[in-house]
């Protein structure tokens, strides 16, 4: 008969812990990728910058500031929106799924250039 090691079978199962948890984070890397960072500014009454270039299925995270006034972003095409507050940072991550150019525009009221306040995304296939 056999005697077991502990310190083998301790070595053993830590092994395999830290395999497990290698796996984990490679499945979760690839499940989640960063996406592409877009920084922009919520200005009166302008976005910057006022085009933004993607291709389909690429994740964009945009980064949003509004240095003056409360001020919206909002991409209806893809159903995504947020408040953007001065003072803090917003964050919205859109994927494209389809070729196209789409506007975005602020939705909330900020001043008397809001209604004409708005980019264009343009998505390439
Ligand atoms: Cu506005």
């Amino acid at each position: 008969m056999t005697a077991v090691d502990p310190d083998m079978q301790r070595r053993d199962l830590l092994a395999s812990a830290a395999t497990s948890v290698l796996a984990g984070l490679a499945a979760w890397t690839i499940a989640a990728p960063p996406g592409r960072v877009v920084t922009m500014v919520a200005r009166k009454w302008t976005f910057v910058p006022a085009t933004v270039q993607a291709r389909k299925g690429e994740k964009l995270v945009f980064q949003l500031t509004a240095p003056e006034v409360p001020m919206g972003f909002s991409l209806p095409d893809f159903h995504a929106r947020t408040d953007v507050v001065p003072g803090k940072a917003a964050t919205l991550e859109v994927v494209p799924d389809r070729a196209g150019t789409f506007t975005f525009l602020c939705d909330v009221f900020c001043g008397e250039g809001h209604e004409t306040m708005n980019g264009t995304l343009v998505v390439t296939g």
